[in-house]
């Protein structure tokens, strides 16, 4: 039974998944931005084994989804653990795929002792900027010329436009973004340096991100970018705010990426849009309705969806330098659990068995037009 069905199934799955050769997503957006994935370590060290030869077909860049993260990558002090991203960065040039560096400085995913001296106490200022400069020099170096870009500072503004009550903030005050991005740039001066936010095509939160960006120019500061993460529904964000947002961003002079996008197909209370993943909700079957398959009235509705924001994107090109998506397929997405664990979502363009969806097809079409 396995060797008659299992394998003959399996090779041909790697042989419409492989061929890094025939076209792809990427392709269809060449010339025109780069079209990026997050990746984690199943993705790379073997264990699913059809997902870099697919990869590198559809994807012309990466995002390590956790690998570069603080607590990852530097998680006590004075030990740097680079072994995971490292493979990822390799993996990214021996198939011509641009490296995004995914964070620096962010108030999650950082461990508690950044914070402290060796007996527990709170740093000072000054030894809090030496450990942040050191981890910048320690990890941009490291990637130096290897990383397109890097999410300098990450989900720095809150959703009213004020400066999230961060330990970044408390310890080392307002201008901890500029040390971030002075370090950044003294580590790689090649390399671009991004903003990074969620939500932050909403009026009330860019009206926080503007203020930033002027700031790091006044001062002389590099900075390249605005990421909108783009972590979207079916029925939210209005596409008039995604497109205002980027002509704003734009007019500063920033290149606009969409860094870590899904479109949502759950229903989900609307206080769990964005993503504040301390926020959480316990399972509810009621909220996981399409674990059999997704309607068709509601895949209609994703396509559109994908077609509309596509449309917008394609029309800001010259300013829309990127778009990643959040995850390779629909079975990789962390929206499969946040804001509910253990839920079936559909966000993506792939199926989880690596096939393209309706969707795929719809944002291909977009670009096509564009051309
Ligand atoms: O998708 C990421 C998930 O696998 C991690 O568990 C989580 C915590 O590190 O982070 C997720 O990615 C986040 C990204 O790094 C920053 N913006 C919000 C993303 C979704 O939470």
């Amino acid at each position: 039974m396995y060797r008659t069905l299992v394998i003959p199934l399996m090779i041909l799955m790697l042989a419409s998944a492989c061929s890094s050769d025939e076209q792809g997503l990427k392709d269809a957006f060449r010339d025109q931005m780069l079209i990026g994935t997050a990746i984690n370590r199943i993705q790379v060290d073997g264990t699913d084994p059809l997902a870099k030869p697919f990869i590198a077909r559809h994807f012309s860049s990466i995002t390590p989804e956790n690998a570069m993260k603080w607590e990852r990558i530097h998680p006590e002090p004075g030990r740097y653990e680079f072994a995971l991203a490292d493979s990822m960065v390799a993996f990214a040039r021996s198939n011509g795929m641009a490296v995004i560096g995914h964070v620096l400085v962010w108030h999650s995913q950082t461990p508690g002792w950044v914070f402290q001296d060796s007996p527990g106490n709170p740093l000072t200022r000054d030894a809090l900027l030496e450990r942040m400069r050191d981890h910048i020099h320690t990890v941009v170096g490291h990637y130096r010329g290897k990383v397109l870009g890097w999410d300098v500072v990450n989900e720095a503004v809150e959703e009213d436009g004020s400066m999230r009550r961060t330990k970044w903030l408390e310890i080392i005050g307002d201008d901890y973004i500029e040390k971030a991005f002075q370090y950044a740039h003294e580590a790689d001066p090649d390399a671009e340096l991004y903003y990074n936010d969620y939500n932050n095509e909403e009026r009330a939160k860019r009206a926080g991100v503007i203020p930033i960006v002027k700031n790091l120019q006044e001062k002389g500061i590099r900075i390249d970018g605005v990421g909108i993460q783009g972590h979207w529904h079916l029925d939210s964000p209005d596409m008039e705010i995604i497109d205002e947002s980027i002509g704003e961003y734009a007019a500063l002079g920033m290149k606009v990426m969409i860094t870590e996008l899904e479109i949502n197909v759950l229903p989900t209370p609307s206080w769990l849009y964005g993503a504040e993943i301390s926020r959480t909700a316990e399972y509810r079957e009621s909220l996981d309705p399409y674990v059999e398959g997704l309607p068709d009235s509601v895949e209609t509705r994703l396509n559109q969806r994908y077609a509309e924001l596509f449309g917008i994107l394609l029309k800001h090109r010259d300013v829309v330098t990127r778009v990643t998506f959040w995850g390779v397929h629909d079975g990789y997405s962390w929206k499969n659990n946040w804001p509910m664990p253990g839920r079936t979502n559909y966000p993506l363009l792939f199926d989880r068995n690596y096939q393209p969806k309706p969707a795929y097809y719809a944002v291909i079409r977009e670009a096509e037009k564009a051309r």
